[in-house]
């Protein structure tokens, strides 16, 4: 049976990557992760991006590039990453966050990222777009 996929973003804005802090489920809330959700039939992993992350923050984005490999996650589950760049409006914690954060260069340990995240986050960092 194939891993059902979870795809994530790696937004950027004004050379800086946008952090979400869960709100639920209890087990994940508090922590930080790279704005997200699962793969619907039919979607191609961009599609689903771009539909996730304007359902959970109300914005408009443009997935850049995929970053290299595939995160385990609760059995079953593989994480994907793409970096986006935001397009139009304003992130807001519409849905599972109940905050946001801009990080900068350096500022990538300033937030306490899912465990799974983090190698997709030091890479979105190596990658970050200057202004
Ligand atoms: N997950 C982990 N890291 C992420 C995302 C977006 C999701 N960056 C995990 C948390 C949940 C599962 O994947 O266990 C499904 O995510 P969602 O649909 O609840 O966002
Ligand atoms: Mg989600």
């Amino acid at each position: 049976m194939n891993d059902r996929v979870v795809v994530a973003g790696a937004v950027y804005d004004q050379g800086r990557l946008l952090a979400a802090r869960r709100s639920a489920p209890p087990e994940l809330a508090g922590r930080w992760e790279l704005p997200g959700g699962k793969l619907e039939p039919g979607e191609t992993g961009e599609q689903a991006l771009v539909r996730e992350l304007r359902e959970e923050l109300g914005v408009e984005t443009e997935p850049l590039e995929r970053i290299p490999g595939e995160w385990p996650l609760a059995p079953g589950y593989v994480l994907r990453v793409w970096t986006a760049r935001l397009v139009s409006g304003v992130p807001a914690p519409l849905q599972d966050h109940d905050e946001l954060r801009w990080l900068g260069p350096g500022e990538s340990d300033a937030v306490d990222w899912l465990d799974q995240d983090r190698p997709a986050v030091a890479e979105a960092m190596r990658r970050l777009p200057t202004g």
